[in-house]
């Protein structure tokens, strides 16, 4: 008898190989989003890995969502940073001595022994709780997990519908860039245009050490990130003054699929959740109400500074597929436009882009101007899967593995060819792919 060498194919697996990532991304009580470019705990990043780690380990995915929620600010905000004190800091621009929590956050009640950053990002982590308590219910309910991180979801979501209510029409709106969390959008151009930006020789960007230049959001970009936060800083971040105020579809869709899923928290908990359910669909009326284009059969961001729609099709106009109340001829109209010649999708590109592939801003390289992005394609997979779209999600999902097996996990791709940019080794990439192979 010959012995033939022959590995199972599983050790080259995908699934082994995404563990892989998130193993080596791990630090003991969170995921940094990539070695080298992101070297701290990110709020939205988290919510998406946990989603994908509750495979692996629910204990690790419960770990990793309480370490986050541990940082949260007395008003309830989840910030987007939490620092990691063993990293230097000039690894990571702007670093905790810039944000200065501890002593600017004081009044906003930020945490005394960690630092964050004061800015939030999408609010991913009701869902993403309830999804890990789904894993693995017996661990969750014997560590008494849903327990534990629901008063602080109840108040992350209180923050974001009152202090952050800045349209005054009931949605919550982003004041900067980063907290929408798709950092150089187009849809950022006309209201960021106003800012006056920091200049160039204030501040040192960390991300030219790991990144592109032509990758990454420019200069001038960074010059106008850096005077908001600045200014929200120097307001010892209260809510309510700045110039920079947008009503986002995929931030508020998000909030509104997490308010569902803090529904079936509360009614785990014991008690009914209705009251939940009834808030986010009327939360979902607003959204249409204030953000839906009939016309374009998308929606569109809301500038609360300045006038109206912000006529940019991003990958956010379609982001609320996810939600389950929307009325049919919307989701129709969004499964529509996803298909048609602005997203491509099933059609000329690989997976969908970040950006309207007819848009004049349109650059299938720069970051969120264009290119694909796995966090939001397995937004759109499961929306598609949602509203009846099966093959369409199939497709979709197909795509999403088989981009993320070649590009050994990018942070995100040319959406025609799929070739890698940015950082590889990413960890919600590896974490989605792990979710979607579930
Ligand atoms: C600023 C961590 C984060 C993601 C964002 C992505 C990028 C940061 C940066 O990286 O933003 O928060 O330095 O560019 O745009 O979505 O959460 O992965």
């Amino acid at each position: 008898r010959t012995f033939v060498y022959d590995p199972p194919p599983l050790s080259g697996s995908l699934h082994l190989r995404a563990a892989a990532v998130l193993e080596g991304n791990w630090t003991g009580v969170s995921t940094v989003p990539s070695r080298g470019l992101y070297p701290h705990q990110w709020s939205w990043d988290s919510a998406f890995i946990a989603i994908g780690l509750r495979h692996l380990s629910p204990l690790r995915a419960q770990t990793e969502l309480e370490t986050l929620l541990a940082a949260q600010w007395g008003d309830g905000r989840i910030p987007h940073i939490v620092f990691n004190p063993s990293v230097p800091l000039d690894a990571y621009f702007p670093s905790p001595d810039f944000w200065r929590s501890s002593t600017a956050g004081r009044t906003a009640g930020a945490p005394r022994t960690v630092q964050t950053s004061g800015i939030v990002q999408p609010p991913v982590h009701a869902l993403a709780a309830w999804l890990v308590h789904c894993a693995d219910p017996g661990l969750s309910r014997a560590r008494g997990f849903l327990a534990g991180v629901y008063p602080r979801l109840a108040a992350w979501h209180r923050y974001l519908l009152h202090r952050r209510d800045l349209g005054g029409g009931g949605l919550a709106s982003v004041v900067h860039p980063w907290e929408q969390g798709m950092d150089n959008s187009p849809c950022w151009d006309a209201p960021l245009g106003r800012i006056t930006p920091a200049p160039a020789r204030s501040f040192r960007r960390a991300d030219l050490d790991h990144g592109a230049a032509e990758d990454r959001p420019t200069d001038l970009d960074y010059g106008r990130y850096v005077r908001l936060a600045t200014d929200y800083r120097d307001g010892e971040y209260a809510d309510g003054a700045s110039e920079f105020a947008v009503e986002d579809p995929s931030f508020n869709a998000l909030l509104i699929a997490s308010e569902h899923a803090l529904a079936r928290i509360a009614r785990e908990l014991g008690a009914t959740g209705t009251a939940r359910h009834a808030r986010a669909e009327r939360l979902t009326g607003v959204l249409i109400e204030r953000l839906w284009d009939p016309a374009e059969g998308m929606f569109f961001c809301r500038d609360a500074r300045g006038e109206g729609l912000i006529p940019e099709r991003s990958v956010s106009g379609l982001i609320p597929l996810l939600l389950p109340d929307l009325p049919r001829d919307i989701s129709s109209a969004l499964v529509r436009t996803a298909s048609g010649p602005h997203f491509g999708l099933g059609d000329t590109t690989q997976l969908p882009p970040s950006y309207d592939l007819l848009g004049e801003a349109f650059d299938p390289h720069r970051y969120w101007r264009g290119p694909a992005w796995f966090n939001t394609s397995w937004l759109l997979e499961r929306g598609l899967r949602l509203h009846g779209e099966r093959a369409r999600a199939d497709a979709l999902r197909e795509a999403v593995l088989e981009t993320a097996a070649n590009t050994d996990f990018a942070e995100y791709v040319d959406p025609y060819d799929g070739e890698a940019c940015g950082a590889t080794g990413f960890s919600w990439t590896a974490a989605l792919t792990l979710d979607l192979l579930h």
